[in-house]
């Protein structure tokens, strides 16, 4: 093939017609916005002949294959190619304009069928294709596009047979607009979004802009018609969501202008819609309208006047079994999932989505942070590892300038009717730079009505004192630290925005609830977008037809990011994380307060009272058993008010009392069935601490000395203590053996993703847990005491843990008390090394048998809890079963502990064995060793251990969100140097 238009910056498309806002018209007197059953529209989707070429050079229109390929699709999905996965890099040379030589090459090729008249033109719309294609019309050259994510439009009508025709799109894998589109994700081609024919009338209107303003007690809807100057009759009304006009007019201009009394306003929360119907002669257009306005005062960002929040997510267009295409019903699973975890705004990170996605948002009620298919910073490594002189490279050098204008202005123009779209984005990381301001203008010149945003920090060397972040309507950070973060909100001249934090990678975002007060307690803070939405991953099955998911590296590539795609707050499934559950409940509608006896609800809408919104319910529980509960009907709370609860509780008194209120949607909602909760605030009002008293025995014990240690004997157990571990070795119930092998210490935890820098998985972590030897620690012991009374025996073990090549990470005097009715008390005083800075975790694990696998506790549940990752969770007494405590990361790690536990018993069959202390404490019980867990790269690899891992940790140190952002903070890191860790051990025969 001899076109070069993808080797070429300055042509970013070829033939395709002016852009516009999208819609789909309908024949006159017809009253559709669909794509299916519109006689105007004829749907090319569906199967394509296909004929995949290695290279484009080899790739012809001649070529006649069997093979077939579904549109839309990517073709990695179907097995041609491979899939590649990588973050930031460029997957090809940095060498603009010029790509590979093996370009991979898909040919599409269908037939169709149309009538031709006189009155209609043929539009043919591809709305994503990836990266560019060449369009042919029975064997005729029609036209060239690239940008992926946008829509290209032809007017196919010359090159038309009455009949049957045949169309032929080159796709190629790698165009110059690669060097733009360097977004994280697995790297897939093909045509991956609708395409179809339009049938418009030789007269209509091709493009149209809406624009709201509010007055006192009316809004004016305007509009600008572009009709080419035909002085079309344009009919316009208005209708409410009833159905009733509220406002129509006529006109031959290019401008309208209608006024709405009393508007009903669109926002987040309460997402109401107008519908436009526009009428020419021969077709009609169906749109929606919402009313809006959106604007900063001060640093303060407002809608409709009113100041507000993005609870919000980045959103990739990912799906394990579709890659990037998004149908209907899986966008409106994703935002149904949002809306019912409390997120309000989505940032389409780092490209404009589907079309429908923004009529989805409108519709539901979402912020959206629309974004340019712009992502440059590949050039960043292209000099040597990570090079901030090259960072900014493409926005620097005007060569591109044709290619990003043209980004901003197709993002502009499609999506500049939409409500749901508050803000714009340039795109993502590319620098800052000569480019970056010819973007800013053509975006103003296309639409004021909206905020600016853009992040990126780096600038090239000589364009430094060129920019002025003026230009930009919000300021917009990344990943900050908590202490980072809060010194913008104090400075900040323009609504800050966290346009990504709490990387969601694997086990975490630790501290969200940190970062959700800080966007609370500023007025000029409005908000941050969690990275990400989704798990990217691929699907396969096993044998037995049960999920895998792949990721970088699995493909045999040899440049990739690993696992960094699997990063989101839902698995590829959408599952959501526990993480997600964690930010459900830090974006929760309501807050209550305690204050003595007085509990104060805050209304955390914007625009919703409370009354409409939300039921408040509560339950008073003590011991994890419900004891009492009502309901606060009604209760009326404007947006951001605060009054105290009618409230009225019984006496209370004892240990392990709590109170939970829990917020259920009441508003009907298309997405939220009524009912559904959306958060909670729990208090504990005990009058008491719990305590467990030793079960009373007044039967022997004994201890016998052993060649390994010490056997103690009572009535109903024996138990083995092993003198070289400094732990028991062997537990024996009325003869039933618990132990699977002998306990350990444990000061080590499989890493998590957010781990990987400071436990030395990544290459760059010093001081790591890895090079510390934290991993290998084991007991060194020093000379056992045992003394023996009528009823106990006391066993006193001095240890340190230690590991080759290292000096002793800690010191414990260990003492374990065995009483006759076989409870143990064991007592830790530990000294930790001083130049350590924290340890993963300090406790003890017990390997029993596998068959233990009922477990009972009272601590943060019911999923996984940890020190700064707990506010999606509540204190209770929870049931579950060994495998249910499991959370299965696609990329094994450590999961399932549960912080603030003051009890915990395992069983079996025959026996129960609890772990009890006065001082909260985390546990964690699973079928997988820590050393299996880090060992393995991937979930369906895991090999249980054939027994039950007990931990039973003085402290576990929180998850953070180290893997894009900041560790866990210090107050939740185990950096204590001398404590005392306590608990008793009851063991219970099993009636
Ligand atoms: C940041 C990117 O903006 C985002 O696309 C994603 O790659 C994320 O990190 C990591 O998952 S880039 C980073 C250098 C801050």
């Amino acid at each position: 093939m001899n076109y070069n238009y993808h080797q070429d910056l300055n042509i970013v498309r070829m033939n395709t017609m002016p852009d516009r806002a999208y819609y789909i018209p309908c024949a006159p007197s017809k009253n559709t916005t669909s794509k299916e059953n519109n006689e105007r529209v004829l749907l090319l989707n569906g199967s394509w002949k296909f004929t995949y070429y290695p290279s484009f050079a080899e790739a012809s229109l001649e070529g006649v294959s069997d093979n077939v390929l579904p549109v839309p699709s990517n073709w990695q999905m179907y097995g041609y190619d491979k899939h590649q996965y990588v973050n930031i890099d460029y997957p090809i040379p940095y060498n603009p304009p010029f790509v590979p030589k093996e370009n991979p090459c898909g040919v599409y090729k269908r037939t169709f069928s149309v009538e031709l008249t006189e009155e209609m033109q043929f539009h043919l719309n591809f709305e994503g294709v990836d990266s560019c294609h060449y369009v042919f019309l029975n064997g005729v050259f029609i036209g060239y596009s690239q940008v992926s994510h946008s829509t290209a439009e032809y007017d196919i009508t010359p090159f038309l047979q009455d009949g049957e025709n045949e169309i032929a799109v080159m796709v190629l894998k790698w165009c110059d607009g690669t060097y733009l589109e360097a977004q994280d994700k697995f790297r897939m081609s093909g045509i991956f979004r609708d395409v179809y024919l339009l049938q418009r009338p030789q007269h209509h209107v091709r493009h149209y802009v809406v624009q709201t303003s509010l007055q006192q007690e009316s809004a004016t809807v305007s509009f600008k018609f572009d009709d080419f100057g035909t002085a079309l009759v344009k009919s316009v009304k208005i209708l409410d969501a009833e159905g009733r006009a509220v406002a129509q007019g006529e006109t031959c201009d290019e401008t309208l202008s209608l006024t709405i009394e009393n508007p009903v306003l669109w926002n987040a929360e309460q997402p109401y819609l107008y519908q436009m119907v526009l009428d020419t002669l021969q077709e009609r257009i169906i749109d929606t309208i919402g009313i809006r306005t959106i604007s900063a005062q001060g640093n303060v960002l407002l809608a409709n006047g009113q100041p507000i929040k993005f609870k919000g997510v980045n959103r990739h267009d990912s799906y394990p079994d579709t890659g990037y295409v998004a149908s209907r019903e899986q966008m409106v699973r994703d935002l149904q999932l949002m809306k019912q975890h409390n997120i309000n705004a989505i940032r389409t990170s780092h490209y404009p989505n589907a079309p429908e996605f923004y009529h989805l948002c409108d519709e539901y009620g979402f912020y959206v942070i629309d974004e340019g298919d712009m992502e440059s910073h590949g050039a960043w490594s292209s000099h040597g590892f990570r090079d901030n002189d090259w960072y900014a490279v493409v926005h620097h050098d005007p060569q591109f300038q044709t290619a990003i204008v043209d980004r901003v202005q197709r993002l502009v123009t499609r999506d500049i009717n939409r409500p749901c779209v508050v803000i714009w984005s340039l795109g993502n990381e590319s620098g800052l730079g000569v480019n970056t301001l010819a973007a800013v203008d053509a975006v103003r010149k296309l639409d004021s009505s909206r905020l600016l945003h853009y992040e990126s920090k780096n600038f090239m060397p000589e364009d430094q004192e060129k920019f002025n972040f003026d230009i930009l309507d919000v300021e917009s950070h990344m990943y900050p630290d908590l202490e980072y973060t809060e010194r913008l909100a104090q400075e900040n001249k323009k609504p800050l925005i966290l346009c990504e934090f709490a990387h969601a990678m694997g086990n975490g975002p630790g501290s969200l609830s940190e970062y959700y007060e800080l966007f609370y307690r500023y007025d000029g803070f409005a908000g941050g977008f969690v990275w990400e939405w989704c798990d990217h991953a691929i699907l396969q099955y096993d044998a037995s037809g049960n999920a895998q998911y792949l990721y970088g590296g699995d493909f045999g590539e040899v440049l990739h990011d690993g696992n960094f795609c699997v990063d989101g707050l839902v698995y590829p499934d959408r599952t959501p994380h526990t993480g997600l559950l964690e930010l459900k409940n830090c974006a929760r509608p309501v807050h209550i307060t305690r204050a003595g006896n007085t509990f104060s609800a805050e209304n955390k809408l914007d625009f919703a009272d409370l009354s409409d919104a939300v039921t408040v319910v509560w339950s008073l529980e003590q011991n994890g058993t419900k004891i009492a509960e009502g309901s606060i009907a009604n209760f009326n709370l404007a947006p951001h008010a605060k009054a105290p609860l009618p409230l009225s509780l019984p006496p209370i008194d004892g240990a392990r009392v709590y109170l939970k209120f829990e917020y259920l949607q009441k508003a009907v909602h298309p997405l939220i069935p009524v009912g559904t909760s959306l958060g909670f605030d729990q208090f504990d009002l005990s009058t008491e601490d719990m305590s467990v008293s030793l079960p009373v025995s007044h039967s022997a014990v004994t201890a016998e000395q052993t060649p390994t240690g010490w056997l103690v004997n009572g009535e109903t157990f024996s138990y083995h203590f092993n003198t070289a571990l400094g732990t028991f070795d062997s537990f024996k119930i009325d003869g039933i053996e618990c132990f699977d092998r002998p306990a350990e210490f444990d000061i080590h935890r499989a890493p998590t993703d957010n781990d990987m820098v400071e436990a030395g998985i990544a290459s760059y972590g010093q001081n790591s847990w890895k090079s510390l030897r934290l991993d290998a620690a084991y007991a060194y012991t020093y000379e056992t005491v045992v003394e023996q009374s009528n009823t106990s025996v006391t066993i006193t073990c001095p240890l340190s843990l230690v590991a080759d090549r290292a000096a002793p990470f800690c010191n414990i005097q260990a003492v374990y008390n065995v009483y006759g009715s076989g409870a143990v008390e064991v007592s830790m005083h530990v000294s930790v090394r001083k130049d350590l800075a924290y340890l993963p975790r300090f406790g003890m694990r017990y390997f029993l048998t596998e068959d233990f696998q009922n477990c009972t506790y009272f601590g943060y549940g019911p999923q996984e809890s940890y020190s700064d990752k707990h506010a999606g969770s509540y204190k209770s007494m929870f049931n579950a079963t060994v495998p249910d405590l499991f959370e299965n990361y696609i990329y094994p790690q450590e999961n399932g502990s549960h912080s603030g536990t003051e009890e915990c018993t395992l069983s079996n069959a025959n026996t129960t064995l609890k772990a009890f202390s006065t001082k909260p404490f985390s546990f964690c019980a699973s079928e997988y060793t820590r050393e299996e867990l880090a060992a393995k790269k991937h979930h369906f690899e895991l090999q249980k251990g054939g027994c039950t891992v007990w931990n039973i940790d003085y402290a576990m140190t929180g998850v953070g969100s180290g893997s894009c952002g900041p560790y866990t903070i210090e107050q939740y890191r185990l950096t204590e140097k001398e404590f005392v860790f306590d608990y008793m051990f009851i063991p219970r025969r099993n009636l």
